[in-house]
Formats: structure tokens, C-alpha cells, sequence
């Protein structure tokens, strides 16, 4: 009868293995076109990551995107409109005389964005369309020179993001569709193929790099998240050259995987990741509604419950949420996507200790939920998203001592007895939790087991005895 204790570290190195294989068999089923995988979930990162300047983004679990540009006027899809030929690149522009920032409060946007709980923001600085938000040099399609607003509406904001103390992330599309330099127009339509006129090619680089300059010079960004790598090949971007331009001189700036794999984290969009990213560090961005910028036809809303859904999956695997607003073309924020945000902030904030500065759970077959725990790994965190229906919750294979069991955010001490536990080994039994109804949460309940050291998961095949 062979028994012993396995401490977390190795079970998660079964759970790797176990997701290694189902990324294979994913890949297999990608290729005979059954599942399409979601975008960028198994985008490469380096691997020399400095481990010091990605402290502030994991502990952060939250962060706010912005989409803002033209396509909010008549609330269309943020540059895929034209470039997928539903209108003309001529009448996409038209709403350059519609982007007026006329009820631009950039202080109550980031009033807003802390009050979601997030430790940090990202703001399309220029999406696919090619319009820049702010007083860019290089090119006339920008908010100053061409846009009803006839002013730079992304310094205020970044001023009002470092006021309210919140990390500034700047979202910059590699590719730029809207300018002669580029290679694509539209999805029939290209300009040319860089193997044709290198020197054009070498233009639109001098252009590209040289905004990435202003936006390094001008705001010292915290991260970097860039978007449409897939277009050209990584030498072709030169992104090994912009990683070290853009990190000479600010060598903690983060930079996300979309380019080209010069990156520093993993950014899955959409697809809410059904295991657990095998990166160390990972976000995944995702949409209130089922569109990025605003769109005002689009009323598919997630429910609040839906979106706490979404943010503690991501914080028990270990990720981030980068959760999408789209402002409207004058400034103003649809008091729905406001609603969400602050109902997000709300529940954050009862139960913050459960949130912030946590580590990844626990495997599910210790407890039927997510979890996360504390730095120390002394305190698990259990969320329980339903009504238990006889007023218990279960938690099995707990090797430690549970000293205590609280509702976070409530502090109702709760009661515990453990059966099937035998006092001559080290099978430990299952733990039996009340949670009486009057601590129950609109959202989760979060439950605290504050444990007698670092969490030990007992997972021995047998159980107590083994009989055959
Ligand atoms: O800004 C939002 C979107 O406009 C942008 N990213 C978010 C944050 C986005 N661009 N593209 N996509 C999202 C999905 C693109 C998928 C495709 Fe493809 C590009 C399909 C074909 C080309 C990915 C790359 C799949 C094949 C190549």
C-alpha cells in the first residue's frame, strides 16, 4: 500500500500534460476543420521575460480596452467595414466629420475605469483604419488635422489614466490600411507585395516607427498592445528592431504576443480559455457586447453576472481580463457598458482580498468551482456562483488543516465538519462548509479557508483503504 503526499506543483505538472494533449488533439480537429481554436491562445512569447516588470500586471486581473475611433460615428465595425468591402474606403471616412468629441470627459472615463476595479487601461491609439487619435506628425488622418473634433483627444486621457494612478496600456495596429504605403486596402484590393518594392515597404516602416516614437516620447507607456501581426511575416516587421527601440530607455515596458512573438504575454481574444493557459502570463480580451468599438444596433450585452463569470475564470487560470468599452463618436459612454463596468467594480471591491495579487486555483476535482490563492498559498479562495441546496460546500483531498472558513467581503465565520476520515493515514477526508443563505452574493460568494500552511492536495489514486 503505497501512499504519498503530492504537493501542488507536481499535480499541476499532470494538469500541463494533460493539456498538451488536448491542444493536440485541438490542433488535429482544427485541421480536419471540425473546431475552429480560438485566435491567438497558443501565440508564442519570449522566453527570457523579465519576471520584475510583469509584477504589476499579474497582480492587476483587471484591465479596461478602449476602442475609439471613427467607426463609433455611424457604428459600424471598427476598420473591417471597409476593409471587408461593406462600404467604400471614401464613405468610411465620411465620419471623420461625425468623430466630434464633443462630450469627451476623459476625467470621468477614468473615474469610471478605477471604479471597475481595473489597475489598468488600454486605448486604441490606432486602429487598422489608420486614424490616429492623437497630434501625429506623420500623416493627416488623425482627431487634429481631419476630425470634426479638431483636437488630441489621447493626451488628456492618458493624463487622467496617471492621475487616478492607473497603468497606461496603447493599443497600435501594425498594419495600416488607410495608407499608400501599405501593402493591403481592402480584403480584394492589394497595393503591392513587399518583394515588389522594397523601398515602399521601407517607407511605411520609417512611417510606422516614427508614431511608435511620438507615442514612446510623448507618454511612456506602461504596455504595448499590439494588434494585426498576421499580416507579414516577423522579418518583414523588423519586430525584434521595434521590441529593442521601444524598450531602450524603458526596459519595464510590457509588450503583448501580437508581435510577432516578441512579446512578453499571451493574448487570446474572445475565446475564454477552457483549460489553463500554459503561460505564465496571459489576458484575454473580450467584448461587453459582441463588438468592440461602439455600435449602437448591437444590444447583446453580457449579463453583469455573465461578465463576473468571464473575470473570475480568467483569475482562477491565472490570467488577466481585458474587458472592452466602446465609447460613442462624442465622447460619451453608453450607460450600459457604465453599468456593467461599475457593477463589476462593485463586487471587486467587497471582495478584493480574493482578487488582487492571487495566484491560480486549485484542480476542480478538489472543489466544484473556481478557486484562487493567496501569495502565500496559505489562504484558498472558493467561488461559489450558486445557491448550495443544502446550504454546504465541498471541498475534498485538503491535506492542511482548514484553522478557519469566512465569507469574504462579509466576514461570517462559518462552521465545518469533515467525514471519511480515518485517523490512522493521511487520507484527508472530505470537508463539509456551511454557507448560510443570508451570505450569499448577488454574483459569487467568495469563501475563505485560511489554512494551517502552503496549500498540500492530496491526489493518491485510493482513497483511505485500498482493498484490491
Ligand atoms: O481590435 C479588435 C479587433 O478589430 C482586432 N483585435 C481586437 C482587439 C481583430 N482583428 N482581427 N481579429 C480581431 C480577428 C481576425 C481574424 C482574422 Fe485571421 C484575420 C481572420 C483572417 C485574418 C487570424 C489571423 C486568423 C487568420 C489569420
Amino acid at each position: 500500500m503505497e501512499r504519498q503526499m503530492i504537493v501542488f506543483r507536481i499535480l499541476e505538472t499532470k494538469n500541463k500534460m494533460k493539456h498538451k494533449f488536448s491542444s493536440l488533439l485541438l490542433g488535429f480537429m482544427c485541421f480536419s476543420g471540425t473546431i475552429v481554436k480560438s485566435q491567438d491562445t497558443t501565440a508564442k512569447i519570449l522566453k527570457d521575460t523579465d519576471h520584475e516588470k510583469m509584477v504589476w500586471f499579474k497582480q492587476a486581473k483587471l484591465g479596461i480596452f478602449i476602442h475609439w475611433g471613427l467607426y463609433a460615428v455611424d457604428g459600424i465595425s471598427e476598420s473591417w467595414s471597409f476593409y471587408n468591402e461593406y462600404l467604400s474606403h471614401e464613405d468610411y471616412l465620411k465620419q471623420l466629420s461625425g468623430f466630434t468629441a464633443a462630450n469627451f470627459k476623459p476625467k470621468e472615463w477614468a473615474k469610471l475605469i478605477k471604479d471597475s476595479g481595473a489597475k489598468y487601461s488600454v486605448i486604441t491609439s490606432k486602429h487598422h483604419d489608420g486614424f490616429a487619435l492623437w497630434n501625429t506628425n506623420y500623416g493627416h488622418l488623425n482627431a487634429v488635422s481631419h476630425a470634426a473634433a479638431k483636437k488630441d483627444v489621447l493626451s488628456p486621457l492618458i493624463d487622467a489614466l496617471k492621475e487616478k494612478e492607473l497603468k497606461v496600456g496603447i493599443y497600435f495596429s501594425l498594419p495600416d490600411w488607410s495608407s499608400d504605403l501599405y501593402t493591403h486596402f481592402t480584403t480584394s484590393k492589394r497595393r503591392y507585395a513587399i518583394e515588389q518594392d522594397p523601398q515602399r515597404w521601407q517607407q511605411y516602416l520609417n512611417y510606422m516607427n516614427g508614431q511608435l516614437l511620438e507615442l514612446k516620447n510623448n507618454y511612456t507607456p506602461d504596455l504595448w498592445w499590439f494588434d494585426g501581426d498576421w499580416e507579414h511575416p516577423p522579418e518583414a516587421w523588423e519586430s525584434t528592431k521595434i521590441r529593442t527601440s521601444l524598450l531602450k530607455g524603458a526596459p519595464n515596458t510590457i509588450i503583448n504576443s501580437r508581435l510577432t512573438g516578441q512579446g512578453d504575454y499571451q493574448t487570446p481574444e474572445i475565446g475564454v480559455p477552457v483549460y489553463r493557459p500554459e503561460a505564465k502570463y496571459w489576458e484575454l480580451c473580450m467584448t461587453l457586447n459582441d463588438s468592440w468599438g461602439y455600435q449602437q444596433t448591437d444590444n447583446n450585452y453580457k449579463t453583469s453576472q455573465q461578465v463576473i463569470d468571464i473575470f473570475v475564470d480568467c483569475i482562477s487560470k491565472g490570467g488577466n481580463l481585458l474587458l472592452d468599452i466602446g465609447p460613442k463618436a462624442d465622447g460619451s459612454i453608453d450607460p450600459i457598458q457604465k453599468e456593467r463596468l461599475l457593477e463589476l467594480g462593485s463586487w471587486i471591491r467587497k471582495h478584493h482580498k480574493a482578487v488582487y495579487g492571487t495566484e491560480k486555483g486549485i484542480p476542480y476535482e478538489h472543489f466544484y468551482g473556481p478557486t484562487t490563492l493567496s501569495k502565500d498559498k496559505q489562504t484558498l479562495f472558493l467561488f461559489v456562483r450558486d445557491i448550495p441546496k443544502d446550504g454546504k460546500i465541498v471541498v475534498k483531498g485538503i491535506s492542511n488543516t482548514i484553522h478557519r472558513a469566512y465569507v469574504v467581503g462579509n466576514g461570517s465565520i462559518l462552521s465545518q465538519n469533515k467525514i471519511a476520515k480515518l485517523y490512522w493515514n493521511k487520507y484527508p477526508g472530505i470537508s463539509y462548509i456551511d454557507l448560510p443563505i443570508e451570505t450569499i452574493d448577488t454574483y459569487y460568494t467568495v469563501v475563505a479557508l485560511v489554512l494551517d500552511g502552503p496549500i498540500e492536495l492530496y491526489s493518491e489514486l485510493n482513497g483511505a483503504v485500498e482493498q484490491n
